[in-house]
């Protein structure tokens, strides 16, 4: 059961939109159904916009509104920045929170480019030594089913990995008059799909493997070049305006890979998938038996067990929700059910228990400077009409 003794940590968190209320609800629900080590305090919301920055603190429960991202960094009660903005930001305020000997957790992707990511892994290692801790936040990783996956593989259940098979499907950009919001610049955005939904399969394929992707051919592709100026933004939604603009990002990101440990990959990631909402599919496939997981089932894992007799052998439908499995117990009883949004409260009890037990939260900044990295590669072979392309691989 929760105690309500812990001592709290205050979180200032920075943007307030899709990101921003998906992380507020976790830090909100993060003590009331589990028993992190530090009790965390909505102390502040961040955001230029204060009315609008004030209506999602009222909505999830957040003391203090401050406009200036500086302000919030400064205040005595915000132990940890949360950054939930677009990337081109995200360098700036996360050197500034490390400088000011704040603990801080980053949306994905960590960075828009791989300097930028390189200086924040840096900064990171550096304020460890003070005991202040980093995150960026790939939090499919905590889907019970995909951390089930981890284990299962781990455990030597699927044997020695010789493929994998990684799609991020989206359709929201299938309408050629859909807005040209800032996902689709690259000064603020870094990428397209890849950035945004490629990054979360690389990240995942090599949280489930263990394994880093060593290098990649690929293509990418925008469809539709010139959008229209998006005009006023309600909630999640912006309307258009009358000029138009250039889409200066991709739209879907193909790539092969391999892995360290030798297994070939190949990975789609689109916003052009008509009728797939948000399907995120792997597949692994081991010398001792395959994995297949789809976010559009999130509860459920499909396990070949290679072990089983041909004549009773086949994908079983696992579903993820007994209370033996990773995140669950702290929830309902078996069979019902998780959502988008309990990642979100995992990822807020991963970092405070790992903060308040005084070790290092997983992905490190480190984690987000290799994924950078590959994003990197993936645009430097695309460039290059899909030459092969080496990853620079994290220090041992
Ligand atoms: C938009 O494509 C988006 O919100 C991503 O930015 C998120 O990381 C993903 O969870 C859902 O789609």
């Amino acid at each position: 059961m929760p105690s309500h003794d812990r001592p709290t940590l205050g979180i200032g968190m920075i943007g307030y939109s899709f990101m921003g209320m998906a992380h507020s609800q976790g830090w909100r629900n993060a003590s009331s159904f589990f028993d992190p080590a530090l009790r965390p305090e909505l102390v502040a919301i961040g955001g230029r916009d204060g009315a609008a920055a004030g209506e999602v603190a009222r909505r999830f429960g957040w003391q203090h509104v401050e406009t200036d991202w500086r302000a919030l960094i400064a205040r005595d009660d915000v132990d940890l920045v949360d950054i939930c903005t677009p990337g081109d930001t995200h360098a700036e305020i996360a050197l500034a929170a490390l400088a000011a000997g704040k603990h801080v957790l980053c949306e994905k992707p960590l960075a828009n480019t791989v300097e930028e990511a390189l200086a924040m892994a840096e900064a990171a290692e550096r304020a460890r030594a003070d005991g202040i801790r980093s995150m960026v936040g790939f939090t499919y990783r905590r889907v019970p089913a995909i951390a089930h996956a981890r284990k299962l593989v781990r455990d030597g259940r699927i044997g020695e990995i010789r493929h994998v098979r990684a799609q991020y499907l989206q359709d929201w950009l299938v309408d050629p008059e859909s807005p040209l919001t800032w996902r689709l610049q690259k000064d603020r955005a870094g990428s397209g799909a890849l950035g945004d939904i490629g990054a979360h399969i690389i990240d995942l394929t090599q949280f489930v493997t263990g394994e880093q992707l060593a290098g990649v051919s690929a293509i990418t592709e925008t469809f539709v070049k010139e959008r229209p100026l998006p005009g006023a933004v309600h909630g999640l939604r912006a309307e258009v305006s009358d000029g138009r603009g250039q889409v200066t990002v991709d739209d879907a990101a193909v790539f092969v890979g391999r892995f360290t440990g030798g297994a070939l990959a190949t990975f789609e990631a689109t916003r052009f998938a008509t009728g797939r909402k948000n399907s995120i599919r792997l597949e692994f496939n081991g010398s001792r038996g395959s994995i297949a997981f789809d976010f559009e089932d999130m509860n459920v894992l499909q396990f070949f067990d290679g072990a089983t007799p041909a004549t009773e052998a086949g994908f079983t439908r696992v579903v993820v929700t007994e209370p033996e499995h990773p995140y669950v117990a702290a929830w309902w009883p078996a069979g019902h059910g998780l959502g988008y949004e309990h990642g979100f409260t995992h990822q807020a009890v991963d970092l405070l228990t790992a903060i308040g037990e005084d070790r290092d939260p997983e992905p490190s900044f480190a984690d987000g400077l290799a994924i950078q990295r590959a994003l990197d590669a993936v645009e430097t072979s695309a460039a290059s009409g899909a030459a092969w392309t080496p990853i620079e691989q994290p220090a041992p």
